[in-house]
């Protein structure tokens, strides 16, 4: 697959601090230019929460972006998105068989004997991560380093997401290390409670954009 260099994540829990929804959020960073979300909600999946999903899936489909749904397989197939897993849900190649063959899936790894493993998983592309340290996952794992992301790229053919702490400002080595695309929860986010939280969005969305599109 062609995996956009940069890949949104709507994360309900941060966007909620924010008092924003995934619908705002979804627009603000498809009207940026976002080629793919992942919709990331780590609580109960309500009806509301599927409301609000389904109205992203529709954004994402007259807009020509994927969805991936964080986790949930059964809501990824409701949703007609692709789905992300990590290293304790749904195994991928359980995954695979509910998806089907044409899904996109994605399969977080965190060291070098994930990223290996993962290599010969029915997935379209492997995250790895956290790169640096991040205040947007809770018990997140070892933080990786741009270095072990560098050394770690060999291990693997398939698409690399890089994952965790990225910001415009190290944007640059992370690519340059190898990854593949850059997954980002906060860096596409104002800090709390800031008022023209959509302009803001759509405006970081244009400027990750073009700083992919320089290295
Ligand atoms: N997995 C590893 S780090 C992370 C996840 C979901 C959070 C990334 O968020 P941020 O705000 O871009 O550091
Ligand atoms: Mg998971």
């Amino acid at each position: 697959m062609k995996l956009p260099r940069v890949y949104p994540i709507l994360d309900s829990q941060a966007l909620g601090r924010r008092g924003l929804s995934l619908e705002t959020a979804a627009a603000a960073l498809l009207e940026g230019g976002a080629g793919i979300l992942q919709i990331r909600h780590k609580g109960h999946w309500s009806r509301d929460v599927f409301g609000a999903s389904r109205e992203v899936a529709r954004l994402c489909r007259e807009a020509g972006a994927d969805l991936i749904v964080n986790d949930r397989a059964d809501f990824a197939l409701l949703l007609g998105a692709g789905l992300h897993v990590g290293q304790y849900d749904l195994p991928p190649r359980e995954a695979r068989r509910l998806m089907g063959p044409d899904a996109v899936l994605g399969f977080s790894s965190h060291n070098a004997q994930q990223l290996s493993a993962a290599g010969g998983e029915p997935v379209d592309y492997v995250a790895l991560g956290p790169v640096f340290p991040t205040a947007s996952k809770q018990d997140p794992d070892p933080v990786v380093g741009v270095e072990e992301v560098r050394r770690l790229r060999a291990l693997i053919e398939k698409p690399l997401v890089a994952i965790g702490g990225i910001t415009l400002e190290n944007a640059r080595a992370v690519l340059e290390a190898g990854a593949d695309s850059l997954a980002l929860i906060s860096a596409l986010l104002p800090a709390t409670g800031e008022g023209g939280a959509s302009r803001f969005m759509r405006e970081r969305m244009e400027a990750w954009r073009q700083l992919v599109k320089a290295v």
